[in-house]
């Protein structure tokens, strides 16, 4: 085998939009997708590549380039690429300039049979982060990891590669950023200067080609709303979606399921979601049920509605080999399923026995696939878990000659589980009448946050696991997935009370919380853990109630900006050496207000680094000079939680679930800072997509420290708030409170200023 080096450019010409440069060995074609995005494809053979599956944008209709005897150069105001003619090398700089990012100038790009790789000058002071669900460290310099998506039950917070792919990260070196999205479903690799000298970092793939987009923007927010306008961003997930989830591989029956919701609301532990595991269904055929055990579907979710839960089922992709099964007849006779090059529908043993595979990569298959969900629809089913989607079969090895139409196994696997995803989340919300539905996915490829929501696979029930989980969430959030969530209480394994009970805690600040458990292990339910960890478990649960207006708002947020929910301190202080130090890596902010610490089960006090400003222990209201390290107390009772100094947090009544109005009343706290701040306040029916038609119930909510007043704009969208009054409560502020104002009126809230930290007084304010 040889190395063959893209070499000198021999002519370069534009193509409508499209620059295209030539040399010996390949073709460069080079597209603007906006000022700060640029994409870059190089190929031996550009008619082999396919339709993208995470690009949602095309690129602008007009390139122009200067040419110099060397070089050619393309400015777009926002970014600069200068191509060296020979060799050919693709060199990025900002406006001013400076070196973003280039190709290492003796190795390139090249290709070594049909793998092709890029080599990238790596700089001294280079950081990686991005990946998405990767384990290792939030600095991902000195790692490399592979892109496969693989069912790893029992994997270690070393294991690579997981269940998704996201070949996407972001570059941070002499106080600038970058982003690089190598878009290529193969298997592909990135090696962040682990294996070289310090000289290099490369990534590359078993085939296709050398396709990425490179992203200039400065700043970390910056970039990843440039990644998720191109890739896409979430719609606003159903309000009940955002609530607890009790999960377990099985509940066995209707009956146990009844009996855990009753379970729920006699104990007064809030809860919106149970799930049906694998064993609902008749022989794990998709699309039908136990006719035993669920004997009355329609019945049994109609008893769970009236309780104000939602189911979700499972549904896997593995097709039952069974004449009389209707999707087995129905795929066979339409040739919908994955083949042999001989024309063979490929055979893998999974839950069912023998199976086979929808090919998702048919709109025609993703359509009748979605429409099957009739059989979950119709008794009332809202939620749609894929599962098994890398995809997975016993053995995990897919024999590479397995066929998904045109293309082979080995150049679209990435892509199965996200293809599954759209299907399901296309077909589900066509027979949902209007319906927002759910959909969580296990296996993903760049842009999945179009269709679903992801969890990270079967964890296991040991703290470094949990803390592992977290870095997961945060990294999966650099990668547009905000809806995202870890089997909280671990799925393998068993773990102590004390874990439980602290996993649960961190649950509460988790984009998606849901609690799942492994058959054979010990139930996980909250009052499965003596009474005492039951009230700390419930007093937990109960706050996230209380926050869901803050928690709904920042999702509002993201769908409008891709920013994550939870958030790697990276993205807010990226230049801040501190945060990427091992001992801090999972600290994260939740929302625009809350920084978070995971804490092991096993310790009762934690180093947390507050990086510079002011922050308020959300427990305590004690508050704490930032830009360093305090040692907090972690009692199993007390996540340590902090609040940044202006932060703006609205509270809601502890309701048992989200079909619950509450008490009318919505308690806006304000943690006083030294900056103005405000916080978009968004409301919508939390069901149904007329918030797209302009119904929704939108407020900006400011405080100016200097005036000492509180303004909230005026309401913008047609939707009624379901909160009739605004209760305010003032924390740090201290003396000067008796003259605030708000909306330009002065309000008398109370005698004393004592009263104004973490006490309250109602302030009839219609809302
Ligand atoms: O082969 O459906 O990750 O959450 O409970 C195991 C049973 C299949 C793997 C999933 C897990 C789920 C389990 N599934």
């Amino acid at each position: 085998m040889q190395t063959e080096i893209l070499g000198d450019l021999q002519s370069v010409s534009k193509h409508n939009n499209c620059l295209v440069i030539k040399t010996d060995e390949a073709e460069a074609r080079v597209w603007i997708y906006s000022p700060a995005i640029i994409r870059v494809s190089i190929s031996k053979d550009h008619t082999s590549s396919h339709k993208s599956f995470a690009v949602i944008h095309n690129p602008l209709s007009e390139i122009n380039y200067e040419e110099s005897a060397d070089r050619i150069t393309l400015n777009t105001g926002a970014l600069k690429l200068c191509i060296d003619k020979s060799p050919l090398r693709f060199n990025f700089y900002t406006a001013d300039d400076q070196l973003l990012s280039a190709d290492d100038t003796r190795f390139g790009i090249n290709w070594q049979g049909t793998r092709v790789i890029n080599y990238r000058k790596l700089f001294a002071d280079e950081k990686f982060i991005g990946l998405g669900e990767k384990t290792g460290n939030l600095d991902r310099r000195g790692s490399s990891y592979v892109n496969w998506n693989s069912d790893v039950p029992n994997h270690t917070p070393e294991s690579d590669p997981l269940y998704k792919t996201f070949p996407f990260f972001i570059g941070l070196h002499s106080g600038l950023t970058y982003g690089l999205f190598f878009d290529n479903t193969h298997k592909s690799y990135f090696d962040f200067g682990a294996t070289t000298d310090d000289q290099m970092s490369w990534f590359g793939a078993d085939a296709g080609d050398m396709n990425y987009y490179f992203f200039g923007a400065q700043g970390v927010a910056q970039i990843i709303e440039d990644y998720t306008w191109l890739t896409g961003r979430m719609e606003m997930p159903p309000l009940w979606s955002l609530g607890y989830q009790q999960c377990r591989w099985s509940y066995m029956s209707a009956a146990e399921i009844l009996d855990i919701a009753e379970t729920f609301r006699r104990e007064k532990i809030p809860a919106d979601a149970l799930y049906c595991d694998i064993d609902y269904m008749d022989e794990f055929k998709i699309f039908t049920w136990n006719k035993e055990t669920f004997a009355n579907p329609k019945d049994f979710i109609d008893k769970l509605k009236a309780m104000g839960f939602r189911l979700v089922t499972i549904v896997d992709p593995g097709i039952k080999i069974e004449e009389g099964y209707k999707q087995y007849d129905e795929g066979l006779a339409r040739n919908y399923f994955a083949t042999y090059p001989n024309g063979e529908n490929y055979v893998a043993n999974v839950w069912p026995g023998r199976c086979h595979f929808p090919d998702f990569f048919r709109e025609d298959v993703q359509q009748w696939w979605g429409a099957a969900f009739k059989a979950l629809t119709e008794p009332g089913v809202e939620g749609f878990w894929n599962d098994m989607n890398e995809p997975a079969a016993w053995g995990q090895n897919m024999p590479w000659l397995v066929k998904f139409g045109e293309h082979y196994m080995t150049e679209v696997r990435n892509a199965y589980g996200m293809q599954m995803a759209k299907g399901t989340y296309e077909g589900t919300r066509k027979l949902m009448n209007g319906k927002r539905p759910f959909v969580l996915t296990r296996a993903a490829y760049s842009g999945t946050q179009r269709y679903s929501a992801v969890w990270t696979g079967d964890n296991t029930a040991y703290d470094a696991h949990m803390l592992l989980g977290q870095r997961l969430v945060n990294s999966l959030g650099l990668t547009g997935m905000s809806f995202t969530g870890v089997d909280i209480g671990g799925f393998s394994g068993n773990p102590t009370p004390e874990l439980m009970v602290r996993w649960n805690s961190l649950g509460v600040y988790t984009p998606m919380f849901r609690n799942h458990s492994q058959e054979g292990t010990i139930y996980r339910e909250p009052w499965r853990w003596g009474k005492e960890n039951e009230a700390i478990i419930k007093k937990d649960i109960e706050y996230r109630y209380r926050l869901l207006p803050y928690i709904y708002s920042s999702y509002y947020q993201s769908h409008l900006s891709g920013l994550p929910i939870s958030r790697t301190l990276a993205i807010d202080y990226t230049q801040d050496e501190n945060i990427y130090n091992l001992k801090y890596q999972n600290q994260f902010l939740f929302g625009d207000a809350l920084l978070v610490a995971p804490v092991e089960s096993t310790k009762f006090s934690e180093d947390v680094y507050l990086p510079k400003g002011e922050w308020y222990r959300l427990s305590t209201g004690e508050l704490f000079k930032g830009g360093k390290v305090i040692q907090a107390d972690a009692p199993l009772t007390d996540l340590p939680t902090f609040v940044k100094a202006g932060s703006i947090i609205p509270l809601q009544s502890i309701i048992q679930n989200t079909n619950e109005p509450g008490d009318g009343v919505l308690e806006i706290n304000i943690w006083h800072g030294k900056q103005a701040n405000s916080f978009v306040y968004y409301e919508d029916d939390g069901v149904s997509y007329d918030y797209q038609k302009g119904e929704y119930y939108k407020r900006t909510i400011s405080f100016d420290p200097v005036e000492n007043s509180i303004t909230l704009s005026a309401v913008e969208g047609t939707f009624i708030s379901k909160f009739k009054q605004l209760k305010l409560l003032l924390h740090g502020f201290t003396g000067n409170s008796k003259s605030l104002k708000v909306n330009g009126k002065a309000v008398v809230l109370a005698d004393s200023a004592t009263v104004f930290n973490n006490d309250s007084k109602l302030i009839k304010i219609e809302f």
